[in-house]
């Protein structure tokens, strides 16, 4: 860790109190352990959180808060309202107070390397969470803690190739609900499930659109998806928030999710379990927000200047109709 002195904290402190309206922080759930002041020397993570546009976004947002509590790490949070612009103007931020470390979840996959060579410039380490960038220059950032999309693509793909093999399905017309463009969930889920699924005759996407992980987006781009196709067969949808907006699209159309519509969705929030035990939903791809604990577990070790994993995915898998223990799949906390 850097020697930082007492006015740097105090600055920190500031910063942390400007940053409040944008944060999280009054909203920790009351039943974690009693909150520690940080000690003097406490390790000083900022963090940028992209947005607030679904259950899952919120759920780690907690958590990571939660996790500082914990561990006893100095929080410095800020939410960029879904704005990379804000994003970066938080990360300069960081860099001005000379925290210890900087972690984030980048919004899009480009456009950040000007930031973080000043983040580097500084000596102070970048820990990518939750999403991925694209640059020519690994060294920008020492490492990456989030899900394996790539796996949760192939996941989708592969319970939709085990329900036709099943049901003997053929001639299935798909529609993809896709998340935030640019953005490494998007492109990955739905790389990997294109994969799954190519090749087959069984299988056509006819139509992708973007809900860019909204609820609302999802409802909307469901309803226009309805009208201009005559059969839709399968959705696939990013996230757990654009499905619940286009199971409400489908109902109000006079179809039954689940059952005239396939619905492959990825996340494993609370509302979509209990849909996929209802019948609404097939098949949940977990992708766990709860990240806290090991976030602030490399930013310890990153402060103490040892190395971490280039890459640290936690463990998941994926919830379906076939699944024996269905009902007795443990409360999500998200
Ligand atoms: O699936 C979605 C969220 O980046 C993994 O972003 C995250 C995604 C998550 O808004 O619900």
């Amino acid at each position: 860790m850097r020697p930082r002195s007492g006015a740097t904290l105090f600055w920190a402190v500031l910063l942390t109190l400007a940053l409040l309206p944008f944060s999280l922080s009054g909203c920790a759930p009351r039943e974690n352990p009693p909150e520690e002041e940080p000690a003097e020397d406490a390790v000083l993570l900022g963090f940028s959180q992209l947005g607030w546009e679904s259950a899952w976004r919120i759920g780690n947002s907690l958590d990571i808060q939660a996790a500082a509590e914990r561990a006893g790490v100095q929080l410095m949070f800020d939410n960029a309202q879904q704005k990379q612009e804000n994003q970066i103007k938080a990360i300069r931020s960081f860099i001005a107070y000379q925290v210890d470390v900087i972690a984030f979840a980048p919004i899009v996959e480009q456009g950040w390397d000007t930031v973080l060579q000043e983040a580097k410039d500084a000596g102070i380490p970048v820990l990518l969470t939750d999403r991925l960038i694209v640059t020519e220059d690994p060294s920008l950032y020492v490492g990456y803690v989030g899900a394996d999309f790539l796996a949760e693509g192939r996941r989708a793909g592969e319970f939709l190739v085990e329900k036709a093999d099943r049901e003997g399905l053929t001639d299935l017309k798909i529609v993809e609900l896709s998340g935030t463009p640019s953005s490494s969930p998007m492109q990955q889920r739905g790389e990997a499930f294109r994969e799954c699924i190519a090749g087959d005759p069984r299988f056509e996407i006819v139509e992708t659109m973007s809900g860019d992980f909204l609820r609302s987006k999802g409802k909307e781009c469901m309803q226009e998806m309805l009208e201009r196709h005559e059969r839709i067969d399968v959705l696939f949808s990013h996230n757990d928030a654009m499905t619940l907006g286009a199971i409400e699209a489908i109902e109000e159309a006079g179809l039954r999710p689940g059952e005239d519509v396939i619905i492959i969705t990825v996340d494993g929030e609370q509302a979509a379990i209990d849909f996929l035990q209802e019948g609404k939903i097939n098949c949940v791809v977990e992708c766990t927000p709860m990240l806290g604990d090991i976030i602030m577990d490399l930013a310890k070790k990153l402060a103490a200047g040892e190395e971490i994993p280039r890459v640290t995915n936690p463990e998941e898998r994926s919830f379906t109709e076939f699944d024996e223990d269905l009902m007795d799949i443990p409360p999500r906390g998200y």
